[in-house]
């Protein structure tokens, strides 16, 4: 459809009698008189997002129809896949061009002739407001309609706070704005955000022939700045007072989903006019904000982190069968997402017994979401249809895809390398899911490097959104462009690392969690320590989240690096003790908090307190206090300086790739853009200066990255290294 509609514009675009609707640029909105309707074309690849010249040129195709006679009607389309994404994300933070996109979209609902939006593919933020700003609105199936401002740390700010709500009343206004979401064409129907949906595949003719409709039946301009969806001010105000109780409670130190419910008051309660000067007040506030920039480099750093060189230099292979090794949580999971992208799925378990656990592992997470509402029977049968499970390797004969997900023992993956390497087809890949280990060491232990590939989920592996992509030295680089596109039919935001021990998140998380260690030792407690971190945005802190993975986990990686520690190192044995006493935590109904009955959020416990502190006293520690301002900038300043070294040493391409992996892995709060664009925001001559003052008590641990040094030697900082791959 999409494609016979982007057709069809474009050769309109290329006949005669065309009239460019701006100087500057005269390629993006085009304007041509159809009998009499104008039709007002944006095309401005990849998205038509709304920049000055795109803007310019809707009010010149306004101007138009207004003064010609012979217009009776105007249609705004969009060439290509979509209507409008919004504003052009990539103009905030530099100096404002008019003109504005509430100036735009006012002059659009002033238009004297009925103004027709046909929306097709997406209409977000103010591609969503300019239709607003129309008189009428038909939308086609696979349209996305939503006002997704709050996920960038906006509020909608083309006059959408103020006109949503008039149209399709305050609660479901409120609703679309608080959570961003995308509704479809039918969805707009039923709220009254579209005037009707169209079926056909050819979005401009259906859409003409709306506008001739609305001609003929004389159907004057209908502006929503005078829609009733207010009148009822009882239960618009009860709406305000619940979305702000809501809010309050789950906004967490964001800015603009507040604003936004402010925004609708004042739709409520002042004239038109007057509420968009509102709305505008409050939108430049958020424009300005940190945050906004933090989610905005969130945005472009999770798109950027998906194009790996080999991604531009190489096909990726075809993938439909895939087999998973290990039936264990982790190979379960990872079944499971792989169901879901509707992959056929073999399971190789040792014996029958382990396989039918795995396959009650694959079912119990199918159970759970059928549980919760979120799946139903028939998508479970589905989804198993594809799902099989053997004890012999000879399955995995036509698998185009292998992961591995057993053990964390080298011995215990070469020797299932070597079945692959036995029954696989030639040109299948060949993946391990290992967290750690030498990914070239287990390449060179078969007859083709060349496939073998690093694919590193994180648990639950049908949920967590984070895949890291391990490059190791031979692997052929259609190998790595095919772990791109498994990411992208797994909907995951896919990272490429280099091979080390830990890749990029776990490598950081070793040296932050390390940090967090000396302060509790030094003097904190961990609950201060949680707090404080989630205080700073992460969903929770890491003693939290040591209790929930099993402290035993990180107390094996202890112990099987013990030998290999540097005995000058500092090194904390409070959680080893917690452990020797089998508080592995929340399984355990113990670990660094207490769970009692079963309780999955723990209390502080003083018996964990008082080891703490005989562990303080053993290692002849003089207690000192933080504050929560203290435990962050170390905590911070930790991860922030292995995050550089991993960049330094070109296991992560470049500083966006490790915000991208600590934002979807790690719970690093997305709206401070991950750790070394906060880095750059504080500024990193101050986060210098603090690894050289903690470098005065400990400088074995707090060694600077040379990689800060000579950034803030050259008055640079890490967003200048994000140009280059
Ligand atoms: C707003 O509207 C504020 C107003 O209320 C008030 C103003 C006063 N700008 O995602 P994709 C790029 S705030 C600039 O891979 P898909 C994107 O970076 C805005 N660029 O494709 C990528 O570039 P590249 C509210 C944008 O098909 C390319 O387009 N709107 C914008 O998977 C393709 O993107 C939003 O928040 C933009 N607005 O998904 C919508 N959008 O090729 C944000 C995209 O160089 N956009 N690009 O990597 C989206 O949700 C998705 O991009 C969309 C397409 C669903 C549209």
């Amino acid at each position: 459809m999409q494609t016979s509609h982007s057709e069809k514009i474009h050769s309109i675009l290329e006949t005669a009698f065309m009239t460019p609707s701006s100087a500057t640029d005269p390629a993006l909105v085009q304007h041509q008189l159809r009998g009499n309707v104008l039709v007002v074309t944006i095309d401005h690849a990849p998205v038509n997002a709304l920049n000055a010249a795109v803007r310019r040129g809707l009010i010149d195709a306004i101007e138009a129809a207004d003064g010609n006679a012979s217009v009776r009607a105007v249609l705004i389309v969009g060439a290509g896949r979509n209507f409008i994404a919004g504003a052009d994300i990539r103009e905030f933070g530099k100096p404002a061009v008019p003109p504005s996109l509430p100036d735009v979209c006012n002059r659009i609902e002033a238009c004297s002739k009925p103004v027709v939006a046909a929306i097709h593919g997406a209409a977000l933020g103010g591609g969503l407001e300019v239709a607003l700003a129309s008189h009428y609105r038909i939308a086609f199936e696979g349209a996305k309609l939503g006002l997704p401002e709050v996920q960038l740390g906006l509020l909608p700010g083309a006059g959408g706070t103020q006109r949503t709500p008039r149209l399709i009343g305050a609660q479901a206004a409120l609703s679309l704005m608080l959570s961003g979401r995308h509704v479809g064409a039918q969805e707009a129907l039923r709220t009254g955000l579209v005037d009707r949906v169209g079926h056909s595949d050819d979005v401009l003719t259906e859409g003409l022939a709306y506008a001739h409709e609305l001609i003929a039946t004389r159907a004057a301009p209908r502006r929503t700045r005078s829609a009733p969806g207010l009148a009822d001010k009882e239960a618009s105000t009860a709406a305000i007072a619940a979305a702000r109780a809501d809010t309050q409670k789950k906004a967490r130190g964001l800015l603009s989903p507040l604003k936004i419910v402010d925004c609708v008051e004042a739709a409520l309660n002042l004239p038109f006019d007057e509420g968009l000067q509102f709305e505008r007040a409050q939108f430049l506030e958020c424009r300005e904000s940190p945050q906004r920039a933090g989610l905005v480099h969130a945005f472009f750093a999770e798109r950027e982190a998906q194009k790996a060189p080999e991604t531009r230099d190489a096909r990726a292979r075809a993938l439909h069968a895939v087999g998973v090794i290990g039936g264990g949580t982790m190979g379960a999971g990872i079944a499971v997402a792989l169901l879901d992208a509707g992959f056929i799925v073999t399971m190789i378990e040792r014996d029958d017994a382990s396989l039918a656990r795995g396959r009650a592992h694959v079912e119990k997470v199918y159970d759970g979401l059928i549980a919760k509402g979120r799946l139903n029977d028939e998508a479970k049968a589905r989804a198993m249809q594809r799902f099989s499970g053997d004890t012999s390797y000879d399955a995995l004969a036509d698998a185009d895809l292998v992961i591995e997900a057993v053990f964390e023992d080298m011995a215990v993956k070469k020797a299932v390398f070597a079945e692959l390497d036995r029954v696989c087809k030639q040109g299948a890949v060949l993946a391990t899911n290992t967290s750690y280990l030498d990914i070239d060491e287990l390449a060179a232990s078969i007859s083709r490097p060349q496939d073998v590939l690093g694919l590193h989920f994180f648990s639950p592996a049908n949920i967590m959104k984070l895949l890291e992509i391990v490059v190791p030295a031979r692997v052929a680089a259609e190998v790595v462009a095919t772990g791109f596109e498994l990411a992208k039919k797994l909907k995951k935001v896919a990272v490429r690392a280099g091979v080390c021990d830990g890749f990029i998140g776990n490598r950081m998380l070793a040296v932050y969690r390390a940090a967090a260690d000396h302060l509790m030792e030094d003097g904190a407690s961990p609950y201060q320590i949680d707090r404080a971190v989630r205080d700073f945005g992460f969903p929770m802190g890491p003693y939290q989240v040591i209790d929930l993975a099993g402290g035993d986990i990180g107390w094996a990686a202890r112990k099987r690096r013990a030998a290999s520690r540097d005995p000058n190192a500092r090194y904390v044995r409070i959680g080893d003790e917690l452990c020797e006493r089998g508080w592995f935590g929340q399984k355990t109904g113990r670990g660094f908090y207490r769970y009692e009955d079963g309780a999955r959020i723990g209390k502080p416990d003083s018996e964990v307190e008082a080891i703490i502190d005989a562990e303080r006293a053993r290692a002849g520690i003089t207690l000192r206090t933080f504050d929560d301002a203290q435990i962050v900038r170390r905590y911070l300043a930790a991860m922030i300086n292995e995050g550089a070294n991993i960049v330094h040493e070109g296991i992560a391409l470049r500083p966006l790739d490790v915000d991208a992996t600590l934002m979807h892995g790690f719970g690093f709060p997305r709206h401070r853009g991950g750790p070394m664009h906060y880095a750059d925001s504080v500024g990193l001559d101050r986060v210098l200066a603090d690894i050289r003052e903690f470098a005065q008590e400990d400088p074995l641990f707090w060694r600077a990255s040379p990689l800060i040094e000579r950034l803030v030697a050259s008055g640079k900082n890490f967003a200048s290294l994000n140009q280059a791959a």
